[in-house]
């Protein structure tokens, strides 16, 4: 499963460490070697994400807050007046406060995020901003069964927002498995609104993982620089290589760090042997056609409700509904 891409996230806790160790041991012990991409997260990788959200060639970001705000009024149309917001891994709400300036009188905004500190930080910091709006923060993991809070609960609709294209980093299956844990928790008659980033020319997309000043390939690299301070690793950065390129068949960017020369690292007292070449697969990225997407909504039960695009159709917010 992935995690989100927080702007700040607080030290590990023992309980993460243990996890992250039993992650890594078996990713690297398995073939191909793989590392699942939640853990680019910590405080460096989060802030390294944030700056790639900034490079010229990375445009989903960009291309998501423009397609909100041309379209704002509109997507709140699917929001009925009185409905609870459920946003599903919110970050840092930057998305969400578009759609908030838009909509009409809620029950509630329930900000969800697997960091607590940070979720309960940005709804602080919303507050003020919205003082009729009731914001109500919980934490828990999005891809698993959580309780809303009871005004959420009592709104006669809820609505989901999953932005960011974080849809994108589930393999398909847990992409399924997480619009059917949204369909539990949002209840017969719910809207969902998901940002996906589109299939495009590969050039375009290779670039945007690939970006000139090297920000993606700090952010992959981090991983190892993680695995060194938390694990006591002894990968040595220069000698790994970031490679992200679009893999037409499964239609996902793949990210992976690859062994420049023949060399063994210890992680926690374990060694792992690298062929020259071999490769630590450390993301995909899926990119969705509207069709696709809808497809694979339709079948946990998700009616397609609305489609926005940017004019270059680079990236896309789709909306879905739940039949009561
Ligand atoms: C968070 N997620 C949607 C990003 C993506 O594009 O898959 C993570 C990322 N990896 C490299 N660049 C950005």
């Amino acid at each position: 499963m992935v995690a989100l891409a927080h702007s700040q996230t607080p030290q590990p806790q023992a309980a993460d460490t243990a996890a992250f160790e039993a992650d890594v041991l078996a990713g690297l012990g398995g073939t191909p070697k793989h590392i699942p991409a939640k853990y680019f997260y910590d405080g460096t990788g989060s802030q390294l994400f944030e700056r790639i959200t900034e490079v010229p060639e990375y445009y989903p970001t960009r291309t998501e807050m423009r397609i909100l705000r041309d379209h704002a009024a509109d997507i709140a149309k699917l929001i009925a007046p009185g409905s609870a917001l459920v946003e599903f891994g919110s970050g840092s709400s930057k998305k969400a406060r578009i759609l908030l300036r838009a909509v009409p009188p809620l029950a509630a905004y329930v900000p969800v995020d697997i960091c607590g500190e940070m979720v309960e930080q940005e709804a602080a910091e919303l507050r003020p901003d919205f003082p009729q709006l009731k914001v109500l923060p919980v934490t828990a993991d999005i891809c698993f069964p959580f309780e809303l809070p009871a005004e959420a609960m009592a709104a006669p609709v809820r609505v989901g927002f999953f932005p960011g294209s974080t849809i994108g980093n589930f393999e398909p299956h847990e992409a399924a498995a997480f619009l059917r844990n949204a369909a539990k928790i949002l209840l017969p008659g719910a809207t969902l609104i998901v940002g996906v980033d589109l299939i495009k020319d590969a050039e375009i997309l290779n670039a945007a993982y690939n970006d000139k000043d090297g920000v993606t390939a700090k952010f992959n690299r981090n991983l190892l620089t993680r695995i060194n301070r938390e694990l006591r690793g002894n990968f040595k950065l220069d000698t790994f290589e970031h490679h992200a390129f679009f893999n037409r068949e499964r239609n996902r960017i793949e990210m992976h760090l690859a062994s420049l020369k023949r060399q063994k690292v210890k992680v926690v007292g374990e060694c792992f042997d690298f062929r020259a070449g071999e490769t630590i697969h450390t993301e995909n990225s899926y990119k969705y056609s509207v069709e696709s997407l809808g497809a694979l909504a339709r079948g946990v039960g998700w009616e397609p409700a609305g489609v926005w695009t940017d004019k270059r159709q680079y990236f896309s917010i789709q909306a879905f509904t739940l039949s009561d």
